[in-house]
């Protein structure tokens, strides 16, 4: 390293030659002292810059060689006891020696400060080009099975259809052959917006079912129509594991000419076949709704045990689905239909509950939990 190079042992031993021959002023002693202890210093420098690795050595060495107190600003004190020449000759080697101490510890002091900044850095390091791993969101369990089912549905040619959930007393009910005092408008524990006018057209209720779309999409555009309806409905009703009281259904209406029952067993098999991807069966027991005549609760064939029978069946193989039958002959004259030309089935089924199955949720209520935690599951 440069600094092994130090020239003064050499410079020195000339000084104290020339002084020791030479100065008739100064006794030898003391010139040959100060050649001897700058000689000394500097051999003593040169050793220990050797082990100088670190800042807090650096400013130890700082101290000791340059420092107030340290050897050389003695010596530097002590030379305006010499006489002038000899005081030049040596003042300018006690200044070269200054500079190569300094020169030392300002590359020493950068060599560490590089260092440290290196260290720093290394520890600071960002790659930006790294992929950061992201929690990606996920839909919800009952956006996902409605985007199945919207898609198995526009692949069977039906459109999907969309209506308000402030609805009339008269879309809700009326249209579709429920009776002002019909227990079925009980039946689905109604939350009634306004109540008190004698006409239907011209009350609200928060919609108890997807059925009033039928109505308004007949309405509008007569026969033949195929379309579901996919929606939010409220019922005032008790909360408990399997039912809420703001949930989804999805509603489905054919008509056209020619329609019947096997159509539309048909058309759920093919739903539910795909959303569970296996084959699944259907069948339909009687069940009555105003709005469809015949009308059915349809199951289907459990899907956990095959049919076999299992918990979730309660032993039974089929899992009751949904209400079903074809469309009331009221509700085509209501929509201005005629039904001796058409005919049409509808549907019914809670959305909610299919998500439900589908995933094996077992209570309703954690699906408006809002727990990141538990939706991110499916
Ligand atoms: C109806 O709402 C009829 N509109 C269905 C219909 C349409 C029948 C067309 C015939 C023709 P229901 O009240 O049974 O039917 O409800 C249909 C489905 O909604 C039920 O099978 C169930 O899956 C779901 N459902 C009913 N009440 C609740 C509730 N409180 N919580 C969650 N899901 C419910």
């Amino acid at each position: 390293m440069w600094y092994k190079n130090l020239t003064f042992n050499a410079n020195f031993y000339t000084l104290y030659r020339i002084f020791s021959a030479k100065s008739n002023k100064l006794s030898p002693f003391s010139v040959k002292t100060v050649v001897s202890q700058l000689s000394d210093l500097s051999k003593k420098a040169q050793d220990k810059m050797n082990s100088v690795n670190n800042f807090a050595g650096l400013l130890e060495f700082e101290k000791e060689f340059l420092g107030k107190k340290s050897e050389l600003a003695k010596i530097s004190r002590d030379l305006k006891n010499l006489p002038a020449e000899e005081k030049k000759e040596i003042g300018q080697q006690v200044g070269k020696l200054r500079q190569e101490l300094t020169t030392f510890i300002s590359a020493k002091k950068e060599e560490f400060s590089q260092q440290e900044l290196a260290q720093k850095l290394a520890g600071e390091w960002l790659d930006v080009t790294k992929e950061i791993p992201r929690k990606k969101g996920t839909l919800h369990p009952i956006s996902q099975i409605q985007q199945k089912v919207e898609e198995v549905f526009t692949s069977m040619g039906f459109e999907i259809a969309d209506g308000p959930e402030i609805e009339t007393e008269w879309n809700n009910f009326d249209a579709l052959n429920i009776p002002a005092h019909h227990p079925a408008r009980d039946m689905q524990d109604t939350f009634w917006i306004s109540r008190e006018n004698s006409d239907s057209h011209k009350n609200y209720v928060l919609r108890t079912q997807t059925s009033d779309v039928q109505i308004r999409k007949m309405l509008k555009h007569g026969a033949p129509i195929r379309l579901i309806a996919p929606g939010r409905v409220f019922r005032n009703e008790d909360l408990d594991a399997s039912h809420g009281n703001v949930f989804y259904q999805v509603e489905g209406l054919l008509v056209d000419e020619g329609i019947s029952l096997s159509h539309l067993k048909g058309t759920i098999e093919t739903m539910l076949s795909e959303i569970f991807a296996k084959k699944v069966k259907v069948r339909l027991r009687p069940g009555f709704f105003p709005f469809v005549e015949p009308g059915f609760e349809v199951d289907f064939s459990c899907t956990l045990c095959e049919g076999k029978g299992c918990k979730t069946c309660k032993n039974t193989g089929w899992i009751e689905f949904m209400g079903a039958g074809m469309v009331h002959p009221n509700v085509l004259k209501n929509c201005n239909i005629n039904p001796a030309k058409f005919s049409g089935f509808a549907f019914g089924f809670g959305l909610t509950r299919l998500a439900m199955m589908k995933f094996g949720i077992d209570d309703i209520r954690h699906l408006s939990s809002q727990k990141i935690d538990f939706l991110s599951q499916f």
